[in-house]
């Protein structure tokens, strides 16, 4: 009898997965990577010794791909210690400490979105301003949960843009998930309210709603973030289960404003990096993820579905430095 190796086949698939994965991921950092990877690596290999004046050449590569000061001063002095106490002999140390201390930035902000499956629907509520990629992230989240088993609706709270539900809904139809709507200008508590009622009566599994773009500024569009949380929790106090702050990298230390101005105004419980494929920028997740000491769920490093990513600190390092 012919037997197939399932658990082979499995395991194999996984590894070209998992490589493509990171393939797409090195790729979509190139433009951060010239900076931290190819300028990094000149810097210390042109390099007679180890000292001072190379840490300092290093922090200002670092600022430039926008890394901010804190992180920075954190990461040089991580290096400056490991200099003092002579662990630093070769390039490779070099490196090594490097990698070790940007992981400990990052790595208190990888916590990945768990979707519980006794919330019917589980809500994920976006948020961000204007363009920073929160209908594209709805449309490629969609795909992922579709992907694994999950059942989608997604709710087309942004009224304001004009179309904008037109948008969603052409995600809806490519994805054949359903999406709630009343047009434009329609009010949009009371859209993504009746949403979350048909998904309740369906025993929907992920409810995702969609808002407009919005500035703190914006006092009327950020009471209203406010109104549709409270409209949200009428029908399940639980709910939302998460509010996701979605951020554009291109936006380097101004994202970081962005996101404290958001979690100050209704609470954050978990960032999207977007767009950090068309940026030299990508630093600023160091600063985001030391400042905010929020989750870091997902980044975006692409057009297609496959380029979010969920965020994983030490696989994003490696795609940074490695050569
Ligand atoms: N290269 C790249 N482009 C992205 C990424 N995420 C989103 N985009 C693009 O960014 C543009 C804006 O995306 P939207 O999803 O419409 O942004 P939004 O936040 O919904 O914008 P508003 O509805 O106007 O507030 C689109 O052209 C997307 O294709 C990403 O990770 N990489
Ligand atoms: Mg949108």
């Amino acid at each position: 009898m012919v037997s197939f190796k399932k658990d082979n086949i499995g395991s194999d698939s996984k590894q070209f997965i998992k490589q493509d994965f990171y393939s797409r991921l090195k790729r979509g950092l190139t433009k951060t990577r010239d900076i931290l990877n190819t300028d990094v690596m000149e810097l210390i290999q042109g390099q007679e010794k180890i000292d001072e004046n190379l840490l300092e050449q290093l922090e200002d590569q670092l600022m430039m791909a926008d890394v901010g000061v804190e992180a920075t001063q954190y990461i040089s002095t991580k290096l400056s210690e490991a200099m003092h106490d002579n662990k630093l002999y070769s390039n490779e140390d070099m490196y090594h400490t490097l990698k070790a201390s940007m992981n400990g930035i990052l790595e208190k902000s990888e916590q990945s979105l768990y979707i519980d499956r006794e919330k019917k629907p589980f809500v994920i509520l976006m948020v961000g301003i204007n363009g920073a990629g929160k209908t594209t992230t709805i449309g490629k989240l969609a795909q992922q949960f579709k992907d694994s088993g999950l059942s989608v609706m997604m709710a087309a709270g942004d009224t304001f843009r004009a179309a904008a539900v037109e948008q969603l809904q052409e995600w809806g139809k490519r994805l054949d998930i359903p999406v709630m709507s009343q047009g434009n200008g329609a009010d949009a508590a009371s859209v993504i309210y009746d949403a979350l009622q048909s998904a309740q009566s369906r025993q929907i599994d992920v409810l995702i709603v969609d808002t407009a773009g919005r500035l703190h500024t914006q006092n009327n569009l950020m009471k209203e973030l406010d109104k549709i949380k409270r409209v949200i929790s009428k029908l399940d106090p639980t709910a939302p289960h998460e509010t996701m702050l979605v951020l554009d990298a291109g936006f380097g230390q101004n994202a970081l404003i962005q996101a404290r101005q958001f979690n100050e105004a209704i609470g954050i419980s978990g960032i999207t990096l977007t767009k950090l494929d068309g940026t030299a920028k990508g630093g600023i997740i160091f600063s985001i993820a030391q400042q905010m000491k929020l989750p870091i769920r997902y980044i975006g490093v692409g057009e297609s579905a496959q380029d979010l990513r969920v965020f994983n600190a030490k696989e994003f390092i490696e795609a940074l430095l490695s050569h």
